[in-house]
This record gives structure tokens, sequence and C-alpha cells, in this order.
């Protein structure tokens, strides 16, 4: 390793100029909005914010499978949300998600329409509003739940950490490459060892899991 990655960090960090790399000009460390323009609104019941991203995929793929069913209250207008200039930040978007991360939906057949962020939240919802993708038995509906929270709380993160220091940060670093790279491997070995005995996540039935998994 060279000594040229070497840094010192403050005893309190301050936000003192861009971190540098692909994203260094949406990326703050502070929340909310940072310009006023609303969402669009189509005809149908859903509004989805996205972009096909694998987190925007694993609820594209959701929808799609529902209206494949026959589902018709689950048609819905999908609306391409820029990531890359910022349009995450609007403050038609914050008020739908807080956290300025695609994908979100809204549900606007209920009452009053109802926010949904979160991939996994969204995969959730949908499936208990259809009655679809989400095994009845409990204990296979817990084994759908482990493996949508597994992927939640590892694949993105480190997927996206893995990404970033490969590809996207302003130089090549070993320790961080290293330290991703190992840990994304053992994440696709934890999921290669699973389906080396099991169809789909739950066990026989595909589910939400396999959706949020399969991007
Ligand atoms: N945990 C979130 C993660 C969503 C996420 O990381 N979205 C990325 C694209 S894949 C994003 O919106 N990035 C824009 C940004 O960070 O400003 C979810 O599953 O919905």
């Amino acid at each position: 390793m060279s000594d040229e990655n070497l840094y010192t960090p403050p005893a309190i960090w301050t936000w003192d100029q861009e971190s540098g790399g692909k994203f260094a000009n949406i990326n703050r460390p502070i929340a909310g909005a940072t310009h006023d323009a609303e969402l669009s609104v189509g005809k149908h019941p859903l509004q989805l914010y996205s972009v096909a991203t694998p987190n925007g995929v694993k609820v594209t793929v959701m929808l799609e499978e529902l209206l494949a069913l026959g589902h018709t209250g689950a048609e819905y207008d999908a609306w391409l949300i820029n990531i890359f200039e910022g349009e995450q930040f609007s403050s038609g978007y914050v008020k739908l998600n807080p956290n300025s991360k695609i994908p979100v939906m809204e549900d606007r057949s209920t009452a009053t329409p109802t926010r949904i962020f979160e991939s996994g939240s969204i995969l959730l919802y949908l499936a208990e509003k259809f009655g679809e993708f989400l095994p009845k038995d409990p204990a296979a509906k817990t084994e759908a739940m482990n493996w949508l929270f597994w992927q939640m709380g590892s694949a993105p993160f480190l997927g996206g950490g893995f990404g970033h220091f490969y590809a996207y940060a302003p130089s090549k670093m070993e320790y961080p490459i290293d330290r991703f790279t190992m840990e994304v491997k053992r994440q696709l070995d934890v999921l290669d060892r699973h389906l080396a005995d099991n169809e789909y996540l739950a066990g026989s039935e595909y589910s939400i899991a396999d959706m949020a998994t399969w991007p």
C-alpha cells in the first residue's frame, strides 16, 4: 500500500470541500431539498419515481409481475428521476422520500395518498396490498423476510461501496477495494450456497426476496 493515500482524520470533521469522484456534485453531509420543484402525477393508482439502477429495478420487476397476474390496481406511472442531476433533492421528491434516494412510490388509491420509500418497504407494501409473492405459510414467509432484510441490509451498501472505490473514487486505493471486494464476494458465496439447496430464496416459492436480490 502506498503512502500517498495516508490521511489523518481531524478530531471534528467539517465539510470544507467536495469529496471528489464521480458523484461529488450531488454528495452533501446534510439532508433536505436543494431546490423547489413539484413531482409530476399521472392517471394511474401508483406513481413510481425511479431510475433503472439495481434498487430501482426491484420495484418495476414486482409491478410488472403483478400486472402479468392480472392485477389492474398495479397500473403505474413511471417517472424518471435523474440522480446524476440531483432530481432526488427537489422539494417534491423529499416530501415523498426524506432520504432522497430512488425508488419512491406513492399509492393514490388510498383515502389519503400513501408514500412508500426504501425498495424493501415498497416490495412488502405491494406484496401485502395484492396478496402475492409473499408465502402464506409462516415459516416460509419468515424465510422470505430473512432474505429480503439480508439483501437490504448488506447488498446495496456493500455493492455501492465496492463500486465506489473500484470505479468512481478519484484514486484507486488498495485497502478499501480489498475490504469491499472480500465482503461482496463472501455475500455472493452466502447466496450461492443457499441457492445450491433451494430453488428460490424462501424455498420453493418465488417471492419478493428474489425480486430484491436478482438485480
Ligand atoms: N436503501 C435504499 C437505497 C436506495 C439507493 O441507494 N438509491 C440510489 C440509486 S441505486 C440513489 O438514489 N442514489 C442517489 C444519491 O445517493 O443521491 C433502497 O433500497 O431504496
